[in-house]
């Protein structure tokens, strides 16, 4: 095996999923790609899709003057709502009659669902993207891969599921709930990878050790891809620790094209976005206006390779920035930093702006504390409060009061030094917070 098949980490039949043609591209080749591809795309926009031909003409651009990646910032942005007045098939290149194979849709509590449309083409890039995925933590065609994400219009299940058909995998396709039987057959089946959420992860993780298991050692598995929510590296940590695996961040968004659109490698130094299907911009979401690398703000993405949805410049509302330089696995693909929070999701506690994954970093220096952890907002008068409920861990002398209020004094302090923010922590008994099988809910408003 090269050197360089080394530094990427693929062994044995795995390197079939290493496709150093796309990972390892030079910014010259990817470049061109790009371009072709955005092209391709803003064509395909203007032609087929109403939406983007009035937004388009309303900016007097036309295909044609998109003739350097320079251009990009003359397209318009694509927005939430913008989808979501689209409801149900506006934004399709093509009928929905025709070759669309699948419909995915985000859930639609708060307006009309953003309904996605995939070809089989769409699909396989989908699978294509995923399996990178798997390949990043040693997966390949003999593994078995345990899909725990929900399966259903939530993108995790089946986005997993099309990673583990591609990269020639046996798939046990669990979708989520019903906990001890996911620990039973992760047990009996020799499951070596698991594909989740992380909350979920966790759970899985404590339910086997709750059974009396130690799956760090009596279990196969050795690799997990986690990702549809913020997970805090004291928590990545937990979860490697319990599970005995190595845990990779995927990213990906239901509008954009679900779980894949990035993904760590073993490495664990930032995701890497796959720039042959998506270019990727950081933005400042005030002014809108592209930043350099290194610099924090809004992540952009326009697809450039899908076919029934493709969308420009679409605004995710996540919070990242493109972490600068070369990746020590080899791969030249460009990194972006995990999600820190979401432009809509911040809190503004008395004037300051806080995310919620902000405390899951704190409180994951205290080893008293697991990683379980709910925000509680209500009001007192006309003031906002916030409680913190931070769950002890299974050997923590609950019956000492002076041991609990010191606990929550350390907290507190941290949290008014580190985050500038007063916030009421109650410490509460092991097993005591609501667990999920899906995206933990971390906030809960009362106000
Ligand atoms: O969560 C797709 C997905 C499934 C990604 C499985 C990864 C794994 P949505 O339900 O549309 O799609 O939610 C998308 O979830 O805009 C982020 O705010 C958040 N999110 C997704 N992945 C991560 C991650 C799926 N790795 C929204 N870290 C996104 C932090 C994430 N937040």
């Amino acid at each position: 095996m090269s050197e360089e098949k080394k530094r990427v980490g693929m062994i044995g039949t795995k390197e079939r999923y290493f496709q150093p043609e796309i990972e390892m591209i030079s910014a010259g080749d990817l470049a061109d790609l790009q371009l072709k591809r955005l092209q391709e795309t803003v064509a395909n926009c203007y032609s087929n899709i109403n939406f983007y031909k009035n937004a388009l003409d309303a900016a007097g651009i036309s295909p044609k003057d998109i003739k350097s990646l320079d251009d990009l910032c003359k397209l318009p942005f694509t927005t939430k709502q913008d989808m979501r007045d689209a409801y149900p098939f506006d934004l399709f290149a093509i009928n929905v009659h025709d070759n669309v194979q699948r419909l995915h849709a985000s859930s639609g509590t708060t307006g009309n669902a953003t309904v996605v449309g995939y070809t089989q083409q769409d699909i396989d890039n989908w699978g294509d993207c995923f399996a990178r995925a798997i390949a990043q933590v040693g997966g390949g065609s003999e593994s078995i891969l345990q899909v725990a994400y929900g399966y259903g219009l939530f993108t995790g299940g089946l986005g997993a599921h099309e990673g583990g058909i591609r990269i020639g995998a046996t798939i046990l396709p669990m979708s989520s709930g019903n906990t001890r039987r996911q620990v039973q057959m992760m047990r009996d089946f020799g499951v070596d990878i698991l594909a989740c959420t992380p909350s979920y992860a966790l759970l899985i993780a404590d339910t086997a050790i709750e059974l009396g298991f130690d799956p760090a050692k009596d279990f196969p598995i050795s690799g997990a891809i986690l990702g549809a929510e913020p997970c805090s590296e004291g928590m990545r940590k937990e979860i490697e620790r319990k599970l005995g695996v190595t845990v990779v961040d995927i990213y990906g968004l239901s509008e954009v094209m679900g779980p894949g659109v990035s993904c760590e490698c073993r490495y664990q130094n930032g995701l890497h976005v796959a720039e042959d299907h998506f270019i990727i911009e950081i933005v400042d979401p005030k002014t809108l206006l592209p930043l350099p690398d290194g610099e924090w703000g809004e992540v952009v993405f326009t697809t450039l390779s899908k076919q029934c949805s493709p969308l420009l410049r679409y605004r995710t509302r996540d919070i990242s920035r493109i972490i600068p330089g070369a990746c020590d696995c080899g791969r030249t693909l460009r990194r972006m930093d995990r999600i820190t929070g979401r432009t809509d999701d911040m809190l503004i506690i008395r004037g300051v702006n806080v995310f919620p994954s902000q405390f899951q970093q704190v409180i994951a220096a205290f080893p008293e504390v697991t990683s379980y952890y709910q925000i509680i907002l209500s009001r007192e008068h006309t003031l906002d409060k916030v409680t913190l409920n931070v769950e002890t861990v299974a050997d923590f002398d609950f019956d000492e009061i002076k041991k609990i209020e010191s606990l929550q004094h350390r907290i507190t302090a941290e949290l008014k030094s580190n985050l500038q923010v007063s916030v009421d922590v109650k410490v509460v008994e092991p097993k005591s917070i609501e667990r999920s099988e899906g995206k933990a809910k971390r906030v809960i408003d009362l106000r």
